[in-house]
């Protein structure tokens, strides 16, 4: 592990906030091998040259030639020149922000081509801008006091190759993303429902998909943030026999970088697709209301915030305190009220309908025989039969319509 410390620029955030921001900063520099040692805090507008004011920059300077630090990290996004001055002032240390770290993170996790060319796309991205920053360098490589000629010639090289790569990377993931539209056409013509796993990172997504899997073929899952990054699906059985399609895909944070929301676009779109989303929280955070908040905006945002959603609080093994009232506690590790959460799927995807049926007194033993699979909410009596309104499965109704009907015509010729 690397020797870090964090930098904190604070603005109009509350106390809560910041330890919970730092919380998290630490958490995401632990995932790239960096151990946080301490940590700067300052209230202030940020300086155009060092984020930091000048003085708590020489205090950083000091802490980081003392302690032998390695890593510096800035909870903010630093500017093409902030980068430059620091390096130049900390010459030592790597200098990262909050965006890097992710971006970072997000680059050790992607296995499939097209998560790889996301994670890269948002590199190229977050690069491209800061490369104006690299001409005062190489033009002080290049040449003497006043000619930027050399320097900028090398950059501008530069630039275009990395614009050249950008334009053939989305060239390639617009082909993937074709063929996976052909891929979701399909399915849909089986009408296969899909129910689509989201949540902040780190709170049980993969875990649940792998507890409520048919198949043996075990997804990631693990302390770590961003474990999954490339959607996967599986067939799951609800209790009455039928399979849908549980997706997985990549865990949300707050703040995210938005670069990577722009490159994982696609991938999230896809949640549109799904006819239930079930939103898992993780109930052992001491931040889980901001959490479900930081989720909640990113649906918002996705324009998902409408859709069919049930909460589902998970890791309900290791919590003591009060429920919410407002979903399922569950645990996926240890599989308690797994039923439970399959039956309220059952319902949500294939809830019970109404439909109001004429019986002639002559069919009442049709109806009997099915009020153990259709409720009758409603009868009124007429001299030749009955109007029942009913509640059931569609297909329970159908049986029964047909039966009714069917024998109603026979006896009728
Ligand atoms: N105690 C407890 N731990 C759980 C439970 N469910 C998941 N975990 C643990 O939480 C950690 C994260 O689980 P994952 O399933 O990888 O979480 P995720 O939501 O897929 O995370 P990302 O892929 O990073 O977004 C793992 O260490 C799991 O073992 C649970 O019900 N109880
Ligand atoms: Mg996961």
């Amino acid at each position: 592990m690397k020797r870090g410390i964090l930098c904190y620029l604070a603005q109009e955030e509350k106390d809560e906030e910041i330890s919970y921001n730092l919380a998290e900063l630490t958490e995401l520099a632990r995932n790239i091998d960096i151990e946080i040692r301490g940590c700067l805090l300052q209230h202030r507008r940020p300086d155009p040259n060092y984020l930091l004011g000048e003085g708590k920059v020489q205090e950083l300077k000091e802490r980081v030639e003392e302690e032998n630090i390695e890593a510096v990290i800035f909870n903010l996004e630093l500017s093409p020149r902030q980068i430059l001055r620091l390096e130049e002032k900390l010459d030592k240390a790597e200098i990262w922000d909050r965006t890097q770290v992710i971006l970072e993170i997000f680059r050790r996790r992607a296995h499939s081509r097209e998560g790889k060319i996301q994670v890269e796309l948002a590199r190229l991205t977050y690069l491209y801008p800061r490369m104006l920053g690299l001409g005062e360098v190489l033009s002080r490589l290049g040449g003497g006091i006043g000619t930027r000629g050399p320097g900028e010639t090398k950059l501008e090289v530069l630039r275009r190759s990395v614009r050249r790569r950008i334009y053939h990377l989305s060239r390639e993931l617009e082909e993937i993303r074709r063929n996976r539209e052909a891929l979701r056409r399909r399915r849909v013509k089986n009408a296969v429902p899909v129910v689509a796993l989201v949540g902040y990172t780190n709170a049980g997504k993969s875990t649940l998909l792998n507890a409520l899997s048919l198949s043996g073929n075990k997804v990631l899952a693990e302390d770590r943030l961003f474990a999954t990054l490339d959607p996967v699906s599986r067939r799951i059985r609800l209790p009455s026999g039928r399979q849908v399609l549980l997706t997985d895909t990549v865990g949300f944070i707050q703040h995210m970088p938005a670069r990577l929301k722009e490159a994982f676009k696609a991938t999230l779109e896809e949640l549109a697709s799904a006819d239930l989303l079930l939103h898992v929280i993780d109930l052992t955070s001491p931040y889980m209301e901001r959490q479900v908040a930081a989720v909640e905006g990113i649906l918002q945002e996705l324009d998902l915030a409408h859709r069919p959603l049930l909460k589902v609080y998970n890791k309900a093994d290791k919590f003591t305190g009060m429920l919410p009232l407002d979903g399922l506690a569950i645990s996926a590790l240890h599989g308690t009220n797994l039923p439970v959460l399959l039956r309220r799927l059952e319902e949500e995807l294939f809830p019970l309908k109404e439909a109001t049926l004429w019986v002639p007194f002559t069919h009442l033993a049709e109806l009997a025989r099915a009020r153990d699979r259709v409720e009758v909410v409603k009868e009124r009596y007429m001299p030749q039969g009955v109007e029942v309104l009913l509640r059931g499965r569609p297909q329970d109704l159908e049986v029964l319509q047909a039966r009714v009907k069917g024998e109603g015509e026979k006896r009728n010729s």
